[in-house]
């Protein structure tokens, strides 16, 4: 047998004319008793109003922002559960008093957290900390959570789906996060988290016109495509750098002795080519250096080939042509190569498939300047070297202060597949090979 009744706002308490932030029913819907049917929002705490039956909604008679008191009627509901029950209510709302609220920050409502009235039903925000960690696995940010601009119903379903609810943009009023949000939020989880930033939390949205004049240009073509790549790296290999200097003052010199040769083939002869060199021989005594990571995860796939990419500078940003084979070639062919490619990266003429295939990557910004940096890993490889300017230094040598040109290194590694010893042993083996130069002319 059903019956309609009118429910309406129970006793809250010596609050009047209190703000409806959020209607959760409408018409058609088939309730649950308990289940949340409004919010309000008292300058104290944020409250939902649970239904004291089971039914269906008939009509609902408040809507958002409208203010509201004890008595005031939200909705018609044809109760569905017996005419027993339905005789004795349960209390609808737990009676909010002033010791029963925490005070609510300038911007977010906080929670009502004290314990609950044993009279009344528990009130909903009591369920939150049931479940520790997002639906993306990553652990949820409680400071976040509880400032988050959300009503206790909201919560609830956070809490129940394992919602983080900083990383949820806001759909309702002044962005207040509504159950659409929630379940908005978890259907992007569900299809790969594209529409949320690839699951990641935000950076807050600034409107930097509020502060002064801006002007806004889209970004390099070349950018665009190359971000999501840098940020996958940065976000998916657990970086490290390894720092070393090496010794290259005979490099340096064997390198101006050879330019005159190198001229006549049409090479700049630079220190970049004798790197590229210097690292394969290291990467043939550290073959992990040149392995990748299959997707599983479970297994290290060893290239036998040395493919070497360098970062380049263009107007339009940086790309990472690859010089193939440089096993097989000699310091002048690997030079001219790099001229070629450098010119055509910076003239937009680089085909996709000379920035493709590469085993390891060098960073080279000493022709511009710096001591040291953390380049990012071009994943899936699994290091980079960064090489800064090179100075003249005293080096001790047991007896006396020596003049001595220092290159600095700068090795990143995917921590997951080099330990920190076997980067220390890398840049020290690539150390050597830069000091010892006849292996890198030959
Ligand atoms: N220390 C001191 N001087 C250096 C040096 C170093 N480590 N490396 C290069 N130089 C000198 C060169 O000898 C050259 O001097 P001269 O003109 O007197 O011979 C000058 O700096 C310029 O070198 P270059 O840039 O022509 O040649 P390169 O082989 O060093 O670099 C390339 C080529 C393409 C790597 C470079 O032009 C470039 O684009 N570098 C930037 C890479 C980059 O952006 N990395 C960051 C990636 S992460 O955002």
């Amino acid at each position: 047998m059903s019956q309609t009744v009118e429910v309406k706002v129970p006793d809250i308490g010596n609050f009047q004319d209190v703000n409806v932030i959020e209607v959760m029913v409408k018409a058609g819907d088939r309730i649950e008793k308990e289940q949340g049917l409004i919010t309000l929002e008292t300058d104290k705490a944020a409250m939902d109003v649970p239904s004291p039956y089971a039914g269906t909604v008939k009509a609902v008679k408040i809507k958002q922002d409208d203010k509201v008191s004890e008595g005031s009627a939200i909705l018609t509901l044809e109760v569905t559960e017996t005419a027993e029950k339905a005789a004795e209510p349960t209390p609808a709302v737990p009676a909010p008093s002033s010791t029963q609220h925490v005070a609510r920050s300038t911007q977010n409502p906080v929670s009502a957290t004290a314990a609950p009235d044993t009279q009344h039903p528990p009130p909903v925000q009591h369920a939150e900390r049931s479940t520790q960690y997002a639906v993306s696995s990553v652990p949820i940010d409680e400071a976040g959570f509880d400032k988050a601009h959300a009503g206790p119903s909201v919560r609830k379903l956070a809490r129940e789906l394992g919602v983080d609810l900083t990383r949820v943009s806001g759909s309702g009023q002044k962005s207040r996060i509504t159950q659409e949000d929630v379940k908005a939020f978890v259907k992007a989880m569900m299809q790969g988290g594209a529409a949320i930033g690839g699951g990641l939390p935000r950076v807050p949205e600034v409107d930097f016109a509020e502060f002064g004049g801006i002007e806004i240009k889209p970004l390099s073509r070349i950018k665009r495509i190359s971000g999501p790549r840098l940020q996958a790296a940065w976000v998916n290999v657990p970086h490290v750098t390894q720092h070393d200097e090496a010794d290259i003052t005979e490099l340096d010199a064997t390198r101006k002795a050879l330019k005159t040769d190198a001229d006549k083939i049409g090479a700049k002869l630079t220190l970049l080519a004798f790197l590229v060199k210097a690292c394969v021989a290291t990467l043939k005594e550290f073959p992990e250096a040149n392995s990748s990571l299959d997707p599983s995860g479970q297994n290290l796939v060893y290239k036998k080939y040395f493919h070497i990419g360098f970062a380049a500078d263009t107007p339009n940003g940086l790309v990472v042509p690859v010089i193939r084979d440089a096993d097989k070639k000699n310091v002048f062919e690997i030079a001219r190569e790099l001229g070629d490619l450098a010119q055509k990266a910076r003239d937009g003429r680089l085909k996709i498939n000379a920035m493709q295939g590469g085993t390891f990557s060098i960073s080279s910004l000493g022709g511009i300047g710096g001591t040291a940096f953390t380049p990012i890993v071009n994943a899936p490889e699994v290091a980079i070297l960064g090489v800064s300017r090179s100075q003249m230094k005293p080096v001790w040598d047991g007896k006396e202060f020596q003049p001595r040109l220092m290159l600095p290194l700068s090795l990143s590694y995917d921590h997951r597949v080099i330990d920190g010893a076997m980067a220390a042993r890398f840049t020290t083996f690539l150390c050597q090979v830069l000091s010892e130069v006849r292996g890198l002319v030959l």
